[in-house]
């Protein structure tokens, strides 16, 4: 097997499409919760500076907020429990119509629903009206009817599993039925202005943090003559794009630069058409041998279907790949109902990244745990990209990450501040 892909268990493929059959039991996931009372519900924001600026085909930042809900819990004995998530938006709508100030709005309606008070009157502190959750399901139910905002969601639905994980003294990953004790690894690498200093930062992440696989950003005029150079220099490296949706699929130019791809044997091109669109991406580019990558386009199990079902008609499941962001998903159930539906159909998954600080990356390592998730993931970014991070990350060696074993995310020195 290369290095660069792991052996699912799950190998046969039931061919099952019905998302709606994929319980948490179904799934392996065994929460055995006690009735646990939401006491407080807080938010805490942290701003965080990058090292080095990232651009892609939508901008470029050099600083980026993270959102942190942290929910204490009650069990029927007394004890308490406390959890926390990270909400990782970017600062402006540039990658969907979330950003920093639409997650603490979101989340202003979140902390209400979860506490039971009206979104005006709400303070964080329970009103003691709401009955306990017993399982992820009850806990998600309270703010299910709010549309959209998946970033908000899961960085809530994130300190729901770091809380109950505490609560048994295991780690999230085992409480997911994670069965994978260290993850493959790449990273992702930003759009430069010159083909050197890309290869800069190829070499980077080749030679010094030897990941098993790079990606690099693309955009129409920035893609062939890097894609050349990177091949040049490294003709059997694992490698892949992602063009956050700058190319249209109905231009004939665009069509032959994405066409022309296919002599770099590139893992796979990711999201090279529009956010909203499915359809489009399976018939536009069934002629493409290179297999093609959803992010964008998939923000529940049910576009997932659907993307497979446009696949088989249209191309062959082999052909498509679903990169899965709990944080695009609403959250972690959501990404495991993903992954599950995918492998179970013969589509490879992977895990990418937000710029998550060390929480929510080593929430996605927790995630990619399991065994549907195949292809390597976006877990370590040209590092350590932020100037301070909230705590350590799991420990890395040569292009896999430990999955930590300790209670919750396991993150030991975690440091929020107030
Ligand atoms: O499209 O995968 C993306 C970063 C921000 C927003 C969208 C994307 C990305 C990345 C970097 O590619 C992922 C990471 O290292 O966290
Ligand atoms: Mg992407």
């Amino acid at each position: 097997m290369e290095t660069w892909k792991e052996t699912r268990g799950r190998t046969a493929t039931w061919g099952c499409l019905d998302e709606r059959v994929l319980t948490p039991k179904v799934l392996g996931i065994y929460e055995n919760p006690l009735p646990l009372t939401v006491e407080a519900v807080r938010v805490r924001s942290r701003k965080m500076d990058l090292r080095i600026p990232f651009e892609t085909s939508f901008g470029r930042f050099d600083s980026l907020v993270r959102l942190y809900p942290e929910i204490t819990f009650r069990t029927e004995d007394g004890r308490r429990v406390t959890g926390v998530g990270e909400c990782s938006p970017l600062s402006a709508p540039w990658y969907d119509y979330e950003c920093h100030r639409s997650v603490a709005t979101a989340l202003g309606y979140l902390v209400a629903s979860l506490t039971g008070k009206p979104v005006e009157e709400a303070d964080g502190v329970a009103s003691g009206k709401e009955p306990p959750v017993t399982d992820v399901l009850s806990f998600t139910s309270r703010y299910r009817w709010i549309v959209g905002h998946p970033m908000a969601k899961a960085g809530m639905e994130g300190a729901y599993w770091d809380g109950v994980a505490r609560l048994r003294g295991v780690s999230v990953s085992s409480l997911w039925g994670g069965t994978r004790k260290a993850v493959l690894t790449g990273t992702s690498v930003g759009l430069e202005p010159t083909v050197e200093a890309l290869m800069d930062k190829v070499d980077r992440a080749v030679r010094e943090m030897e990941v098993v696989r790079v990606k690099v950003k693309v955009k129409p005029g920035r893609d062939l003559a890097y894609l050349d150079a990177i091949r040049n220099r490294y003709p059997d490296l694992p490698l892949q794009v992602d063009a956050n949706a700058a190319y249209d699929l109905f231009d004939p130019a665009h069509l032959a630069l994405l066409k022309d791809f296919d002599r770099f044997g590139l893992l796979m091109i990711e999201q090279p058409g529009r956010n909203d669109d499915i359809l489009d991406h399976a018939r536009q580019l069934a002629h493409l041998s290179t297999p093609i990558c959803l992010d964008e386009s998939i923000l529940h199990a049910v576009h997932a279907r659907q993307a497979i079902q446009l696949w088989k008609e249209h191309s062959h499941p082999s052909r498509l790949v679903v990169n899965i962001k709990p944080p695009r998903v609403g959250g972690y159930l959501e990404a495991i109902r993903i992954a599950r539906l995918c492998c179970d159909n013969g589509v490879s998954v992977w895990c990418g990244g937000m710029h998550e600080s060390a929480l929510g990356k080593t929430a996605n390592v927790h995630f990619s745990s399991r065994d549907e998730v195949d292809l390597p993931g976006d877990h370590v970014s040209q590092a350590p990209y932020f100037v301070r991070n909230v705590g350590s990350s799991p420990e890395y060696r040569r292009g896999r990450l430990t999955v930590p074993s300790g209670a919750g995310w396991g993150i030991e020195d975690l440091d929020l501040g107030d």
